[in-house]
């Protein structure tokens, strides 16, 4: 009896999944994604299906082409490709786009993919809930039209309760209601019912079921940044009950999310800003663990980003996780005791206050790269599966900058800089500067500045510098500037024909005042005509 016991035990450790040696958030970096929905289904995988943000950014309007991730481990994540365009959708409207948060279901052997799409021009007026089925988690979808009788609702949601009995929750103008599907999933039964007790409800309804007790998660409608409540209710049909925060906002407008158990611990799913550096329509997905108390109540779900130690991954987009390192030296054969086999790195993320240096022979020679704080696909810099020994050490942080040396660009734009229209600017790899990459601008006209907004600390003594550079041949100035005119000490300004071919580096030191929020900008002047440059931006504290 004993020994039985004892089997079962380790048996449950093993299904566990660390919560802690997990995947980084966001979870995906090739591309925007919103609105996850993630389900477990019976092959024992987890499923998300999220919508796509379109880069660079036009809007939510162009949103189209959903994928779909799944993972065994929380860390391994696989994009399963493009499942369903609006170009599939014979029903919607001519100009394509708004695929907005779908959801999916599992009934008898079918998987069901509901979407919110539009028939019309006029997509205000004509939403439509799609249904396109497959006998497969994540390939092969057909559409079947729209569930009839709902009209203009968008963000769908399915819940199959104990006893088989599927409801539809769909929301829309700052109300959601709830139906019952017939047996085909595709069918509605009966009346549409006004879910009551839903403070503040915006859109996104996700339900779902715990110890006999239904919660719903949705979005609220706070002014600026959204958050994620939740609610409880006896029924799966409300009234709900006990509205609560239970995620803050993140660093876009919206917030769009599902729960689910995976491995005896549960998750929550959710979108942020990050890979985009907080561009509302270039959203990327998280997860993180959410904890219950004894009543059954939800805590404050503590968002995490980005890794604590340098991290390792087989692919070039950050996924096949093989491994964290601390600071230290690490030989072939040492990264061999450490699980890293031979030559197998694709992609690197840093943590702020970490220096990783690659070297594509053992004990560190040959070709080296040197990485700072970031995400590093190594496919960009010719990196990819080369790397044998690797040093790691640790620095004290004081750049309040991120991506400080433009090396990261994520779809054409460059990570954590941004304005509506990123286009003219791009990434420049540059084997002079400091880092690998730098900004770069080619044109004859004064686009719209290229920005990062940075927390200042009241009346304190900083420091700023850039290096700048414009090609031979360029007319007119390259200048980087703060808040527009904040300070005129730390406007600079490159003529082109000063310097041609050089990098210049710039330095000021200002007080902050009343001013706590300042805005980093790239530009150049009207005049302009040529190639300009910007690289190492550095803001710190005085010394
Ligand atoms: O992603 C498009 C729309 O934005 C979703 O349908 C809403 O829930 C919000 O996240």
């Amino acid at each position: 009896m004993m020994k039985i016991k004892i089997v079962i035990f380790i048996l449950l450790l093993g299904l566990q999944v660390n919560a802690q040696n997990r995947r980084s958030n966001p979870i995906v970096s090739h591309m925007f994604t919103a609105d996850p929905s993630a389900h477990v289904w019976e092959d024992g995988r987890l499923y998300v299906y999220p919508s796509t943000d379109n880069a660079p950014p036009k809007g939510y309007k162009t949103m189209d082409g959903y994928h779909v991730f799944s993972t065994d481990d929380m860390i391994t994540w696989k994009d399963h490709g493009e499942i369903l365009h609006s170009n599939q959708v014979n029903w919607g409207r001519k100009e394509g786009g708004f695929m907005w948060a779908p959801d999916a279901a599992y009934k008898n052997g079918t998987y069901y993919y509901y979407f919110p799409h539009p028939t019309g021009t006029d997509f205000r007026k004509t939403w439509r809930i799609g249904i396109a089925t497959s006998n497969k988690p994540a390939s092969d979808f057909k559409v079947q039209g729209y569930i009839k009788g709902l009209e203009t609702y968008i963000d769908p949601c399915v819940f199959i309760d104990d006893d088989g009995q599927a409801y539809l929750y769909i929301a829309g103008h700052n109300e959601c209601f709830a139906i019952k599907l017939k047996e085909d999933m595709t069918e509605i039964d009966g009346e549409l019912i006004k879910q009551t007790g839903l403070d503040g409800l915006r859109e996104g309804p996700f339900v779902f079921k715990r110890n006999e007790m239904y919660y719903m998660i949705y979005p609220d409608d706070f002014p600026k940044f959204n958050k994620m409540r939740y609610a409880m209710s006896k029924s799966p049909l409300g009234p709900w009950e006990n509205n609560e925060v239970f995620l803050n906002s993140t660093d876009v407008i919206t917030t769009h999310g599902s729960v689910v158990e995976y491995k005896n611990q549960w998750y929550l799913f959710y979108h942020n800003g990050n890979l985009s550096g907080g561009i509302g329509p270039n959203r990327s997905i998280c997860f993180d663990p959410i904890y219950f108390n004894e009543d059954g109540t939800i805590n404050m779900v503590k968002q995490t980003l980005g890794v604590e130690l340098p991290t390792f991954h087989k692919d070039v987009n950050f996924n096949e996780m093989i491994g964290t390192l601390e600071a230290g030296n690490y030989n072939h054969a040492d990264l061999e005791k450490k699980g890293f086999t031979s030559n197998e790195i694709s992609s690197i993320e840093i943590p702020k206050g970490y220096m990783v240096e690659g070297f594509a022979k053992d004990n560190f020679t040959g070709k080296s790269w040197k990485f700072e704080e970031d995400r590093i696909d190594l496919e960009d810099i010719e990196a990819n599966d080369i790397i044998t020994s690797i040093k790691i050490s640790k620095y004290k942080v004081e750049n309040l900058v991120n991506n400080p040396s433009f090396e990261l660009a994520t779809q054409g734009q460059i990570k954590h800089w941004y304005n509506r229209n990123p286009k003219p600017f791009s990434r420049y790899k540059d084997d002079k500067g400091k880092g690998y990459y730098a900004l770069k601008y080619e044109g004859n006209k004064n686009p719209r500045p290229l920005v990062q907004k940075v927390a200042l600390k009241p009346n304190t003594n900083y420091e700023i510098s850039i290096k700048l550079k414009a090609a031979l041949g360029t007319e007119g100035k390259v200048i980087f500037d703060t808040n527009g005119s904040f300070d005129e000490n730390c406007k600079f300004e490159l003529d082109a024909k000063s310097k041609p071919d050089e990098w210049v580096l710039y330095k000021a030191e200002f007080n902050s005042g009343n001013t706590t929020k300042l805005e980093l900008r790239c530009l150049v002047s009207d005049n302009f005509k040529g190639v300009g440059y910007w690289d190492d931006v550095v803001l710190k504290v005085k010394s």
